[in-house]
């Protein structure tokens, strides 16, 4: 099935059998929904780059008190064994660690705390739920990063997500320096969806999230909106965040130095934008990756 066929039933066709870049025809920013924290500057670089930084969201009691709850998951041998633990390719250390907010009471309480949630009800103009959250530990020596990639692309094709009302906030415990990971990002690349070519194999999760195969977009696709867009790197102090929008087209480094770069990775979906059956996968992905509980989340 070629993309043009595919645009019949979706409006951000994925995974035929070539690869187009396709406009985004839905807003960034979703006016009419609730006020928030959010000022009109950071809300505009949101619309325009698809990113903005909330500077200092945790206080440095707050960071100590998260960055030891990260430790103690990673130590918890329950916790290493559960499947929503993601062990990294070249080491037995933890790469990521799933459904996070629901392991954690602490981190549940995040998603819930103002400072976060109405900031994302803010943008996404509606009711929120949480779609998916992990911890990315990305330890010092070993941490592998992850490819270009749009999320959108995966949680479309693989989760059933029918727009791109999602947004992500990457909350760093460490400090984040471009050298030891830190995501980069194609400021404005998030109007532009890339259809990438290729069928979803059966359980593609089970190797997505270790390293991804399918829904890469194409270097060709890679290099054009690096040269219109350019390139930007997320780097600051622990306890500073990064609001993406789930279209953005980011990646990152693998980390050599001895600074672990580890995050809380939380992605609010708009309850006006749940999850339907995957637009190109045999069966959706399992609830700890991809949440089909679309109860919005209440202060
Ligand atoms: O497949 C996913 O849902 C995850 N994969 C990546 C590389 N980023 C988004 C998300 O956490
Ligand atoms: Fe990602």
């Amino acid at each position: 099935m070629t993309v043009a066929d595919l645009s019949t039933t979706d409006r951000y066709p994925t995974r035929g059998s070539d690869s187009a870049l396709l406009e985004r025809t839905d807003p960034t920013v979703w006016s009419g929904g609730p006020t928030g924290p959010a000022t009109r500057d950071e809300l505009a670089a949101h619309d325009t780059k698809g990113f903005h930084v909330q500077e200092g969201l945790l206080s440095p009691a707050e960071v100590q008190t998260y960055w030891q709850e990260l430790e103690r998951l990673t130590r918890d041998e329950e916790v290493r064994a559960d499947e929503r633990t993601i062990i990294e390719r070249s080491s037995d250390e933890v790469r990521s660690i799933f459904e996070v907010h629901r392991i954690s009471p602490l981190i549940g309480e995040l998603t819930r705390d103002p400072r976060v949630l109405d900031r994302a009800r803010q943008i996404l103009g509606s009711d929120v739920y949480v779609h998916q959250s992990r911890i990315n530990y990305m330890p010092g020596f070993r941490g592998t990063g992850f490819y270009w990639h749009s999320d959108f692309e995966t949680w479309h094709a693989e989760d059933g997500m029918p727009d791109p009302r999602a947004v992500s906030i990457s909350i760093a415990l460490t400090d984040n320096f471009p050298f030891n990971g830190g995501l980069m990002i194609m400021p404005g690349a998030h109007r532009t969806f890339v259809s990438c070519a290729g069928e979803t194999p059966e359980q593609n999760h089970k190797t997505s999230l270790k390293q991804q195969r399918v829904g890469v977009p194409s270097e060709e696709a890679i290099t054009k909106l690096a040269y219109e867009h350019g390139i930007e790197q997320f780097t600051g102090p622990a306890g500073s965040a990064l609001w993406f929008d789930s279209n953005c087209m980011h990646g990152s480094g693998n980390n050599i130095t001895p600074y672990p770069r580890s995050n809380i990775f939380i992605v609010f979906n708009s309850a006006e934008n749940s999850l339907v059956d995957p637009y190109a996968a045999s069966a959706p992905r399992p609830n700890h990756i991809a949440s089909r509980d679309f109860t919005p989340l209440q202060r």
